[in-house]
């Protein structure tokens, strides 16, 4: 890097001890470089230094009352990173390992993925280190309102519209709305991922999977492949998961694995998505119960070793950094033949390096998971409108979407001579219009 390598290490130099976040700022800046030799203009109006950094960072106190009348306190984030292009959006995220940096590398990483959707959104991202494992419905919904009693002067529906990632579905997106129409008096698409009888968009659930599976079919049709007859290993067991295995099951292929923070079920039959839903979805259980409904799957506690089980195609949807490079390497020694990213920066750097060496299809989470916030963009389209449209409306604009993502990733990758690289591809393509924006709504003084 000869231009950007400037702007990195100032980042890594005021940013310190936030490695996921230096991460995100690493893999997207080196693949920029090229951009900035192209466009001097850009470097000249400080487009590169401004966009790493958030256009206002908030961070709270959550104090909420357990069931034992014991005051708990959490801390609450939202990131607002980056206008240029739409309302901030992004999701909320609730889990004991939230901090600034995984909150500042999902934000940073939103901007690219929402510019990438085609659709007027700008990124954002929230979330709290409060754990929802074990707690009682009562203190999910005192948490989700007392979390919302900071966040609602922060949001709005022209502003910041927030919505689920991991520990966030439509319950807490429920509890979250309720509180925001309370304090503020006005029912507005202020969140999505709502419930379908109160502004929720059909297939907006299944949209993150879905629109996975989507953006893998459409690249594995340039390779003249596609799911049929494929085995497939999906790690999580969330929502992400749950509806790419579905999708990929009805594409034609077989999923024999899915996982949760505590271990893998392996099922060499297939994986039965009714038991899972039924676990996961229903009872909010532990997978390891899978094999109660199976009596030939097998259970292995640890969930890492999932990328052991050989497979032609590795959907990793759980989260950050889950995909190293010893399982990368074990995967393709394997046979495997396309890795498609559902949660955010599942794959370390160097697991990247070596799976784009290798030569198999990778699809970086920008591109490969957008397909859940373009969903919501069109909740929001649809809430403007008041009026719905039908899951096969939303499934299409969602399909077509996500090919579009796959066309211009690919292009773009092209057009810098990097032919096939969907990582460069997908950043450069989703970074130009932001940049452009920025570039014509100028720098205040
Ligand atoms: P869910 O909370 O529904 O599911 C998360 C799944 O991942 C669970 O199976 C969970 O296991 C597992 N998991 C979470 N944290 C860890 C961890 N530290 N180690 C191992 N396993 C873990 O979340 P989602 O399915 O919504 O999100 C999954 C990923 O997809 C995240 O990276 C998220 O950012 C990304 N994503 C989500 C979108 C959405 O629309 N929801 C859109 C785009 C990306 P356990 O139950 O044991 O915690
Ligand atoms: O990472 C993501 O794209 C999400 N969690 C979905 C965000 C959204 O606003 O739907």
């Amino acid at each position: 890097m000869k231009i950007l390598q400037k702007v990195l290490d100032d980042c890594i130099k005021r940013n310190p001890g936030e490695p996921e976040f230096h991460q995100a700022v690493t893999e997207v800046l080196e693949s920029l470089e090229p951009v900035a030799q192209k466009h001097p203009e850009w470097v000249a109006a400080g487009i590169f230094d401004r966009i790493i950094e958030p256009e206002r960072q908030i961070i709270f106190r959550v104090s909420w009352v357990d069931d034992n009348n014991v005051v708990r306190v959490n801390r609450g984030f939202r990131v607002q990173y980056n206008s240029a292009i739409g309302p901030y959006k992004g999701g909320i995220r609730l889990h004991p390992s939230v901090n600034l940096s995984i909150i500042k590398f999902l934000g940073f990483e939103q901007i690219f993925k929402n510019s990438l959707t085609g659709l007027p959104i700008g990124g954002g991202k929230g979330g709290s280190d409060f754990d929802p494992k074990g707690k009682s419905e009562g203190e999910i919904m005192r948490f989700c309102q007392s979390f919302m009693t900071e966040l609602y002067r922060h949001i709005g529906e022209n502003t910041d519209v927030p919505a689920g990632d991991i520990g966030v579905g439509a319950r807490e997106i429920g509890y979250m709305y309720g509180q925001y129409k309370r304090i503020r008096n006005e029912f507005t698409g202020v969140l999505t991922g709502k419930g379908i009888p109160w502004g929720g968009s059909l297939a907006r659930k299944e949209a993150t999977g879905f629109g996975l599976c989507y953006f893998m079919n459409a690249a594995l049709r340039d390779r003249n492949e596609s799911f049929e007859g494929k085995t497939v290993v999906v790690s999580g067991s969330g929502n992400v998961a749950i509806y790419a295995a579905s999708k990929a099951t009805e594409l034609g292929a077989k999923v024999v694995a899915m996982s949760d923070s505590n271990g893998y079920v392996y099922d060499p039959e297939g994986i039965d998505l009714d038991a899972i839903k039924q676990i996961k979805e229903v009872e909010r259980k532990r997978i390891k119960e899978y094999i109660s409904y199976r009596p030939n799957a097998t259970y292995t506690e640890g969930c890492k070793n999932i990328w052991t089980i050989p497979c032609d195609i590795a959907l990793p949807c759980a989260t950050q950094n889950e995909l190293d490079l010893d399982s990368a390497k074990t995967l393709i020694a394997n046979g495997c033949k396309a890795i498609g990213e559902g949660a955010n920066m599942p794959s370390t750097a160097e697991a990247i390096a070596y799976i784009q060496e290798s030569g198999i299809l990778f699809a970086p989470a920008k591109a490969a998971n957008a397909g859940g916030v373009a969903t919501s963009a069109l909740e929001m389209s649809q809430n403007s409108m008041r009026y719905s449209w039908t899951f096969e409306e939303v499934d299409a604009k969602l399909k077509g979407i996500m090919e579009n993502i796959y066309k211009n990733a690919s292009a773009a990758a092209k057009n810098y001579g990097m032919e096939g690289n969907l990582v460069a591809g997908a950043n450069i393509a989703g970074f130009e219009k932001v940049a452009q924006s920025m570039y014509a709504q100028g720098v205040a003084y």
